[in-house]
């Protein structure tokens, strides 16, 4: 029935067709994906890095605003952070946004909602207490702006936040520890002068100091000097009046160098030489250090306040979209009376 030209021409007019038809898919198929397609711009949203920045991957320090609501100024270890913030800041060239809350959470909150309102790049928050940031942190989060949790750590969700860059606060409890199980293979009661009630500094090093702690020393009190030097010395006063030094207990362990140093104050006014105690501190700050060289303090815990250059290097990573460890932990060590005159010149906190 067809000849050749005839079948030529059938074939032409389907590939034709079938072209006309595939335009038409095509079209018809833009035209049904169109609505897709911010579903796909969603999808890419997705799958960018919690708080990378807009000008990843190519963020320098001056496109960084750093949010840094330092908890307050109660000891020299604080000092010595802050200074490190401030620091880095000048070095690297970023924006530091700086506030003390005077060791009040309320006031840390604030700082922090301030820092969402301004919309910094990145807030480094050093929790005064652990508990009671969800809400703050979900702030933040929903803003977009990551937070990295520096020094103390928090009991929220760690989804809430990029990751935390501080000392491991058992760790050193525990290495106190190891100094009054040397110290006392017999046994012994010991004193406690904790750091601030409900912070991650103090209730790490008063969980790991009790782990560690040989069975045969009894911890027969412990209260808190919420880490100054003010408050320490009358808390110091008061065991003094309930317990004989050198009879009732042989040792203290004070969470932090400058409540060492109001205790031994309290020590020597109450005509106690604190030498006839063993005393273990933590810090490792020129007082402990001073205390060491006098005969006060007989092993101090390294913890090292710092903690700026890796923040801020991490807080760059974080903008331009890489990813990072979610707990960084200080390498730290212990220090005693035999080299510390040796180490005093050497410290620089
Ligand atoms: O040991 C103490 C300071 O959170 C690790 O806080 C920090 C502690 C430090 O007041 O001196």
């Amino acid at each position: 029935m067809f000849n050749k030209k005839d079948m030529f021409k059938v074939l032409v007019l389907v590939i034709v067709f079938t072209m006309a038809l595939t335009a038409c898919g095509t079209a018809a198929s833009t035209a049904t994906q169109a609505p897709a397609a911010p579903a796909a711009t969603t999808a890419a949203a997705a799958e960018k890095p919690f708080g990378e920045a807009s000008c990843a991957p190519n963020c320098t320090y001056k496109d960084m605003v750093m949010c840094f609501p330092q908890l307050g100024a109660e000891s020299d270890w604080r000092t010595a952070d802050t200074a490190s913030f401030k620091d880095e800041a000048a070095k690297d060239g970023f924006q530091l946004v700086f506030s003390d809350a005077q060791q009040k959470q309320e006031n840390q909150i604030s700082a922090v909602r301030a820092c969402i309102q301004q919309g910094v790049s990145v807030i480094a928050l050093p929790p005064v207490v652990e508990d009671g940031w969800d809400a703050v942190l979900t702030e933040a989060h929903n803003a977009g702006i990551p937070v990295i949790v520096v020094d103390r750590t928090v009991s929220a969700d760690p989804s809430l936040y990029v990751s935390h860059i501080g000392s491991d606060m058992e760790l050193e409890g525990k290495r106190a520890a190891e100094e009054f199980n040397k110290k006392f293979p017999d046994g012994a009661k010991i004193l406690e002068l904790s750091g601030t009630t409900g912070s991650g500094a103090a209730v790490g090093r008063a969980k790991g100091f009790r782990e560690a702690l040989n069975s045969n020393i009894e911890i027969i009190d412990s209260q808190t000097g919420n880490f100054t030097r003010a408050e320490a010395l009358p808390v110091m006063q008061a065991f003094l009046q309930k317990y004989k030094a050198g009879t009732d207990f042989q040792g203290i362990f004070i969470h932090n160098d400058d409540m060492g140093i109001g205790a031994i104050e309290a020590l020597k006014a109450a005509g106690v030489n604190p030498g006839d105690l063993f005393i273990v501190s933590v810090d490792g700050t020129r007082g402990g250090f001073q205390a060491m060289v006098d005969g006060w303090f007989q092993a101090d815990v390294e913890c090292n306040p710092l903690l700026a250059p890796q923040v801020a290097e991490m807080a760059l990573t974080i903008m331009n979209g890489g990813t990072v460890d979610a707990n960084v932990l200080t390498n730290e060590t212990v220090y005693y009376p035999e080299n510390a005159a040796e180490l005093l010149p050497t410290r620089t906190y």
